[in-house]
């Protein structure tokens, strides 16, 4: 079975992009936390549209299951093989697709492969006086495809919207091999379901994203960072407030809670940049105009009560050294993780704003309950906050505990990660069996055998 199966694709890709080495195939079988992880047959690695349509028809007659994977940067085990899996699976790895075209100024578009990274589609749009309007640190690994599968949203979201929203166009293969959606962008087009629609959120389930037709934003040049403490979590989301009221330029408005302030200032070996004492929390705020930000920027602060202290810059290293205090908080938990020895725990999380100081109280309850470590940040706008656990040893009490308060509160176990294999067995919190019905009979139509990411977002019914 196993030799048919490498002979098919082979046949395929070539014999250099199947690889059938256990060594070969290691990283793309561990996610990067290091907590999930499953053995496949091979990682075939596709360069066209046409080569993942063939592997897919190939897979779908053999039942074979697929793992679409972009750049293995996924926090919910939703891009490596299943350990559980009693069916052979391979990861299709998208990586080798990165080309970029088309990029029309006028209609402020771009054509990308699915495994062009965020970086990549960064650069190209800076190299024509553009932006992309959706960025967060993994952006030099993670890929389109992948954004567009977990409907990605990073730091941005406040003032563009998440993933979903900038994906004009888009070309996908269903669990049957057939070629839908388009790539034309048009802005204006009512036919029916949209594809974009359908798949951003998908997770690499019903279809797998081969290009998309993305939106570009404008090139701001004249931006500034403030790193900020404030008395509490209600002083930041009053801040906010201002900010949104007044502020035009507002690209960002994170949060940074004191125990990831700690660990990211000892990762960095770097003096915390704003006054410590009686800090309740911490902001960075981002903004990026056509003119000058900083005074529309001052005037909020000042209207805002319950500041403390604030860093400011406005570019160059002076501002990188600032937005680091954030963009590192990640690589800080995982460096520490490792130290301990136990991967971390990653509850991606949002509540309405006004429940913010409670759920940190209840996340918090259970850290210490479990003696783990909590190291809560996020994007403040959305009241989305990453709560990380380190050292945790009773991961379902911790999560159990945690997501019921938050859809008690309103809120939703994913903000932006997914839901992966790590929590759908949570999903029924949010979602009613009505819900998971009518999802799970899309995705039978879209992938009748049931190969695209078995396991994966809907809980087997
Ligand atoms: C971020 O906002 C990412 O930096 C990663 O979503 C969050 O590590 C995490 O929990
Ligand atoms: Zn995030």
């Amino acid at each position: 079975m196993r030799d048919r199966i490498v002979a098919g694709l082979t046949s395929i890709v070539g014999a250099t992009d199947v690889l059938v080495d256990s060594d070969l195939r290691r990283t793309y079988e561990t996610d990067w936390t290091g907590r999930f992880s499953g053995t496949c047959t091979a990682v075939v690695r596709t360069s066209s549209t046409r080569e993942v349509a063939e592997v897919v028809r190939f897979c779908n007659s053999e039942s074979v299951d697929i793992i679409a994977q972009g750049g293995n940067t996924g926090l919910v085990g939703g891009g490596v093989p299943r350990s559980s899996s009693d069916r052979p699976s391979i990861v299709l790895s998208l990586c080798r697709m990165n080309s970029i075209r088309d990029l029309d100024t006028a209609a402020a578009q771009v054509t990308a492969e699915a495994g062009t990274t965020l970086s990549e589609w960064r650069d190209h749009a800076r190299a024509s006086g553009l932006d992309t309007p959706v960025d967060f640190a993994a952006r030099d690994s993670a890929t389109i495809g992948g954004a567009i599968a977990t409907n990605a949203g990073g730091s941005r979201v406040l003032r563009y919207g998440t993933m979903r929203q900038q994906v004009l166009g888009i070309e996908a293969v269903l669990g049957n091999g057939e070629v839908v959606g388009s790539l034309s962008g048009l802005p204006k087009e009512t036919v029916g379901l949209n594809w974009p629609s359908v798949l951003a959120g998908s997770e690499g389930t019903a279809a797998i994203v081969t290009s998309a037709r993305l939106r570009l934003v404008p090139r701001y040049d004249q931006t500034i960072t403030a790193l900020v403490s404030v008395a509490n979590i209600g002083a930041a989301v009053e801040l906010l407030g201002q900010l949104r009221k007044s502020v035009s330029s507002l690209d960002a408005v994170e949060v940074i809670e004191p125990a990831a302030m700690d660990l990211v200032a000892e990762h960095l070996d770097v003096e915390q940049p704003v006054r410590a004492s009686q800090v309740g929390t911490y902001m960075l705020i981002d903004c990026a105009g056509h003119n000058d930000p900083s005074s529309e920027l001052a005037d909020a602060m000042a209207a805002a009560n319950g500041v403390i202290d604030a860093a400011i810059a406005t570019e160059g290293p002076p501002r990188e050294r600032l937005l680091a205090f954030r963009d590192r908080i990640t690589e800080a938990i995982a460096t520490r993780a490792q130290r301990i020895g136990l991967p971390p725990l990653k509850l991606d999380v949002a509540v309405p704003l006004n429940a913010l100081g409670q759920l940190l109280e209840i996340a918090q309850q259970a850290a210490d309950d479990d003696g783990a470590l909590l190291v809560p940040f996020g994007h403040l706008a959305e009241g989305n906050i990453h709560l990380n656990y380190l050292g945790a040893t009773n991961l379902d009490q911790v999560t159990e505990t945690v997501l019921t308060k938050v859809a008690e509160m309103g809120g939703t176990i994913s903000a932006e990660h997914g839901i992966g294999i790590a929590k759908s067995r949570w999903l029924h919190l949010i979602r009613s069996p009505g819900d998971l019905a009518a999802q799970r009979a899309v995705r039978r139509v879209l992938d009748p055998n049931g190969i695209l990411n078995p396991g994966v977002l809907t809980p087997d019914a």
